[in-house]
C-alpha cells in the first residue's frame, strides 16, 4: 500500500479470525503515519488458507492476502455424550447398545474436524463389549460417535470387569445392570442367610438375628451396587425393612417384639427386582423359548408355613401370578422362618422315634441299665428338648433357644453320665439328645442306683438366664 499523505485508519480482519480460530492484534491502526502497519496473527486452530484483508476506514480501498497455516494438531479427545447413557444384557430390560460421541480439540480447545478417530475397547471388543465401528472421521460439527453393543457372553462382569481392564471413565456408567438373578430356583441358594433361627425371643423384645441379603446376576456375579432389597415380616420387627446392595451384599436386623405369631414361627420375605432364572440349555446367556425357567407368582409372606400363597390369609405382598412364560424383569425372593423360642416356662420332653425324629409323645421316663462287661457297660437314651409352646406341635414344635446348654446329673454311684447336642444350635426343629450312662470301670457294677436329672440352662437374654431342671428317669 502506498504512503498516504494523511493519516488513516486500516482496520484488519480475516476468515479464521471472525470464527475465533485466529486472533489480528492489534485488529484496528488508528494513525498511520509510517510506511508500514504491523499486526501480529495468531493461529487458534485455523488450518488452510486464511485471507487476510485491510481496509482504509471510510474508503472502499481494500488489500487481501492469503495465509497459509499449517492444519491444527488434535491435542485431546473429549466425551460428549453417551445415548442411553446404559446398556444392558439383551433381554435384561434396557436397550443393548448405545452411540457414544466424542469432540476432537486441539492446543486452544477448538474443535478439530476431518480426522480419523481409532476406537478400541482392550479385551472387550472381541469377546463381551464391541464396537461396530472401530475408526470414524470426526465431522463437520467436529465431532465423531460410535456404537457400543453389549455381547452376552459366558461369565461376563460388567461392574467388575470395568475397573479391571481400564476402561475410560465415560465407559464405566454405561457398564451396569446386566440384571439380577437370585438363584432361588433349585433351592439351594445362600441368598438369604441369618446369624440366629431360634432366638430368645418369645419373652424378651429385642434380640436380634442378623440378616444377610446377597443377590447374583445370571452369571453368579454381583449385581450392581444399590439394588434395593425389601423385607416383609409376620411378625416381630426387620429394622430396616429396606436395604441396597454393596457387592451384592446388604444386611439388617430380624429384632424380636409384637406382634408375635401365638406358635412363635414367624416368616420372613426378602424381595428385590430381578429376573426369573432360567436353564440355559444353549450357553448363549440369553433365554430362548423352550429353555426351562422358574416361572415366579406373586411373593408372599409364607405364614402357615405351608409353601402356598393363601390371599384370604394376608400373606400376599406384591407381584403377579405365575403366567407361563419367562420374564426378565420380575420380583426375585426368598424367605426364611424365624423362631421365638420361650425361654420363660419349662421346656417340654417327648419321645424319639426309632428314626431319630421328635415326636409330640410326652417324654415318661427311662431307666438305664449299665452292666459289667464290654456290651453293656455302657448304655443310652434319647430324648427330645422342646420349648413350651404347646401350639407349634402341627409345625414339627419349637426348639429351645439356640446357645441353650443342656445336661444330666445323677445320684446314682459308679456311673458317670452325659448328654451330648449341647449348646443348642441355630435350628427350626427341637431338638434330639442323647444320654450315655458308662460305668466308672466297666467291670465293676453299679455302686447304687439313682435319679437322671435333665437341666436346661436357657441363655443370658435377661440377667443369667432361668435353670429349667427336671427327673427325667433312673439308673439301675
Ligand atoms: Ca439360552
Ligand atoms: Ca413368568
Ligand atoms: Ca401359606
Ligand atoms: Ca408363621
Amino acid at each position: 500500500m502506498r504512503r498516504s499523505a494523511a493519516p488513516v485508519t486500516l482496520g484488519f480482519s480475516s476468515s479464521c479470525a471472525s470464527v475465533g480460530k485466529a486472533t489480528l492484534s492489534p485488529s484496528e491502526i488508528n494513525t498511520v503515519t509510517s510506511a508500514a502497519a504491523n499486526i501480529t496473527y495468531q493461529d487458534k486452530g485455523c488450518g488452510g488458507v486464511d485471507r487476510v484483508s485491510v481496509s482504509i476506514s471510510g474508503t472502499s480501498q481494500q488489500k487481501q492476502v492469503d495465509l497459509t497455516v499449517a492444519a491444527p494438531t488434535a491435542q485431546s479427545i473429549e466425551f460428549v455424550s453417551a445415548s442411553p447413557d446404559k446398556i444392558c444384557l439383551k433381554g435384561s430390560g434396557c436397550s443393548a447398545s448405545s452411540v457414544v460421541t466424542f469432540r476432537l480439540k486441539d492446543q486452544f480447545a477448538n474443535p478439530v474436524a476431518g480426522r480419523d478417530v481409532t476406537f478400541d475397547l482392550s479385551i472387550f471388543q472381541t469377546s463381551r463389549i464391541f464396537l461396530r465401528h472401530l475408526r470414524k472421521q470426526t465431522s463437520l460439527a467436529w465431532r465423531t460417535s460410535l456404537s457400543l453393543h453389549v455381547r452376552p457372553l459366558r461369565q461376563f462382569v460388567y461392574g467388575p470387569l470395568c475397573r479391571q481392564v481400564r476402561v475410560p471413565q465415560w465407559l464405566c456408567p454405561l457398564c451396569r445392570n446386566a440384571g439380577y438373578q437370585c438363584r432361588f430356583a433349585r433351592q439351594s441358594c445362600n441368598c438369604f442367610s441369618r446369624s440366629e433361627f431360634n432366638l430368645d425371643g418369645f419373652n424378651f423384645d429385642g434380640e436380634t438375628s442378623a440378616i444377610r441379603v446377597q443377590l447374583n446376576d445370571r452369571f453368579g456375579n454381583p449385581v450392581p451396587d444399590g439394588t434395593s432389597v425389601s423385607f416383609v415380616t409376620e411378625g416381630s420387627a426387620v429394622i430396616p425393612a429396606r436395604c441396597v446392595t454393596t457387592d451384592g451384599v446388604c444386611n439388617v436386623n430380624f429384632v424380636s417384639s409384637e406382634f408375635r405369631p401365638a406358635n412363635g414361627r414367624v416368616s420372613v420375605v426378602a424381595y428385590a427386582q430381578g429376573e426369573e432364572s432360567f436353564d440355559d440349555v444353549n450357553g448363549d446367556n440369553v433365554f430362548n423359548t423352550g429353555e426351562t425357567f422358574s416361572d415366579l407368582g406373586e411373593v408372599f409372606v409364607d405364614k402357615n408355613e405351608d409353601g402356598a400363597l393363601q390371599l384370604g390369609s394376608g400373606e400376599y405382598v406384591i407381584g403377579d401370578p405365575a403366567n407361563g412364560r419367562w420374564d426378565g424383569n420380575t420380583f426375585v425372593r426368598a424367605s426364611r422362618v424365624f423362631v421365638l423360642s420361650v425361654s420363660g416356662a419349662q421346656p417340654r420332653f417327648t419321645t424319639v422315634d426309632a428314626s431319630g425324629f421328635c415326636t409330640n409323645t410326652p417324654f415318661t421316663g427311662v431307666q438305664l441299665l449299665p452292666r459289667p462287661g464290654v456290651a453293656s457297660c455302657r448304655t443310652s437314651a434319647q430324648i427330645c428338648v422342646r420349648d413350651a409352646n404347646a401350639l407349634a406341635d402341627a409345625l414339627g414344635g419349637n426348639p429351645v433357644p439356640s446357645g441353650s446348654t443342656v445336661t444330666v446329673t445323677t445320684t446314682a454311684k459308679g456311673v458317670s453320665i452325659s448328654v451330648d447336642n449341647s449348646p443348642v444350635p441355630n435350628t427350626l426343629s427341637p431338638t434330639v439328645h442323647t444320654i450315655v450312662a458308662s460305668l466308672t470301670d466297666c467291670a465293676i457294677a453299679l455302686t447304687s442306683p439313682g435319679v437322671i436329672d435333665l437341666s436346661v440352662q436357657m441363655p443370658a437374654t435377661s440377667g443369667a438366664g432361668t435353670k429349667y431342671t427336671r427327673p427325667i428317669g433312673t439308673v439301675e
